[in-house]
């Protein structure tokens, strides 16, 4: 079972998915530098050993292949939605524990300031440094626990921006405690395991404490120890908390900041964070994730969790369903199903299950046959080419609620919605497939197949 940053760093090492970078590199740009290329190449994960003005390492580009998401959930990848279902089926609620590595080091007063840790500039007209991978742990009198991961711009040694805008939770929480005139205690924590992490990208209702979701994946509750300074519990194990609160009241420009679908998001107001303690364990390592244009650790991270989703309400209505794939190139927001239909007009029905789950807007739903493997793009344009008209098979939704900061929409999260029925039509003549016998097996001496 990985614990926590560092055991998962070790497996990483062992699987030689893992690159250290010892000679001198700047936190600004040129770690993101790295990680940009690494994701590209879907290279190993970088730890920085030699950050300049830092003694912290930073880890970065952790999640920014499917491959190691799902090692950090400690399955495989045929195994990986029925992982995710599980846990958000069988929630095991997070134990309080007395102490944690989190406590050996705390920072009080003067102490605790930004400028200790290794926060990095990512894209060129960034507004300056971010923090891209803080778990926010939040806490409300009716809605109970939350763990999400919002951004924060810094601004100077004990205050940073926070983007914050409902329907995400803490936007919302938020809202609620300053209609009261009062600030919302906020932990931010940086570095913690796989399970804690992903649960982050779990969207669902506002009653949900994402940690149990991490305690139903692991089998066992995640141990969490109180804040020294604020009424909030996190994860024991966390490298780096950050106590604090968002003001009531209180707004500042944030951004501009690259943001998830590959363009730089427009300056807003956002909530206020003022900075209160910093804990961390001896020797801790900062971890620093991508946003931006395909693929990043910001898409893989949430992809995982949201093909489970879909994969599960699929399900329901079409239990002949293979595989849900969220692609690479859609940031998160085009999805292929594949199925085997049993009815006419199944496939429009999956695209409106798709469709209307709950606080998940693909803008583009594509169904195919079975035969056709979702995750294989060759494959997925084969089938739109050959076994879908577009009068016939196309549906168009306008005027959807749309995704968040899609730039060509008409106005924000206003947007039209598409499904592309590319199976073949049901209970109909349609020709067969040509197939060359043995081509399976045959050996080229010498020559590994990459393709597949
Ligand atoms: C690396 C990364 C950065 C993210 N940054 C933000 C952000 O700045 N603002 C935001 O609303 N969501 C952000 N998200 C997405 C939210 O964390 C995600 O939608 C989460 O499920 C919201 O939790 P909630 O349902 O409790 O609101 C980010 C996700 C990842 C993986
Ligand atoms: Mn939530």
């Amino acid at each position: 079972m990985i614990n926590d940053l560092r055991e998962f760093l070790n497996l990483l090492e062992a699987k030689k998915d893992l690159v250290h970078i010892s000679r001198p590199t700047s936190p600004r740009f040129e770690i993101a530098a790295g990680i940009r290329k690494t994701s590209d190449i879907e290279g190993p994960a970088l730890l920085f050993d030699n950050v300049v003005g830092h003694s912290m390492p930073v880890v970065g580009g952790l999640y920014a292949v499917r491959r190691r998401a799902i090692w950090g959930l400690e399955t495989t990848p045929d195994k990986i939605h029925s992982k995710i279902m599980e846990g958000l089926k069988n929630h095991i609620p997070p134990r309080l524990v007395k102490d944690g590595p989190c406590k050996e080091v705390i920072l009080t007063g003067e102490d605790a300031d930004f400028s200790r840790l290794p926060i990095c500039t990512h894209n060129s007209k960034d507004a300056g440094p971010f923090i891209t991978i803080g778990l926010g742990f939040i806490r409300h009198p009716d809605y109970g626990n939350n763990v999400s991961i919002s951004r924060m711009q810094i601004y100077d040694g004990k205050t940073m921006g926070c983007r914050s805008v409902p329907p995400q939770h803490l936007g919302v929480y938020f809202r609620e405690f300053e209609a009261k005139g009062k600030a919302m205690e906020v932990a931010f924590t940086i570095g913690n395991d796989p399970y804690v992490t992903l649960c982050s990208q779990v969207s669902g209702s506002i009653f949900m404490d994402e940690l149990e979701i991490a305690g139903g994946w692991r089998g066992e509750p995640v141990d969490v120890v109180q804040c020294e300074t604020i009424d909030v519990q996190v994860p024991a194990t966390s490298e780096i908390v950050l106590e604090g609160e968002l003001t009531a009241g209180e707004r500042r420009t944030e951004g501009p900041f690259g943001e998830f679908p590959g363009y730089y998001q427009a300056v807003t107001e956002q909530p206020v964070f003022k900075l209160k303690a910093i804990t961390h364990r001896r020797n801790p390592i900062y971890i620093t994730a991508l946003t931006g244009p395909p693929t990043t650790d910001n898409h893989v991270m949430r992809e995982i969790v949201l093909e489970a989703v879909l994969y599960d309400r699929i399900r329901q209505i079409c239990p002949t369903v293979r595989d849900v794939c969220v692609t690479k190139g859609g940031v998160n927001l085009h999805v292929v199903v594949s199925i085997r239909p049993t009815f006419i007009a199944q496939a429009r029905d999956v695209m409106l299950a798709c469709f209307s789950t709950e606080r998940i807007r693909p803008k583009l739903v594509t169904v195919v046959d079975e035969d056709i493997d979702p995750r294989d793009p060759v494959m997925v344009e084969w089938a739109m080419a050959t076994r879908f008209q577009a009068d016939r098979d196309l549906m168009v939704l306008p005027r959807q609620v749309g995704a968040p900061l899609d730039p060509s929409t008409p106005a924000p999260r206003l947007g039209a919605i598409m499904g592309i029925d590319a199976t073949r039509p049901y209970g109909q003549e349609f020709p067969e497939v040509a197939v060359v016998p043995g081509a399976e097996d045959f050996v080229i001496p010498g020559w590994t197949d990459s393709r597949r």
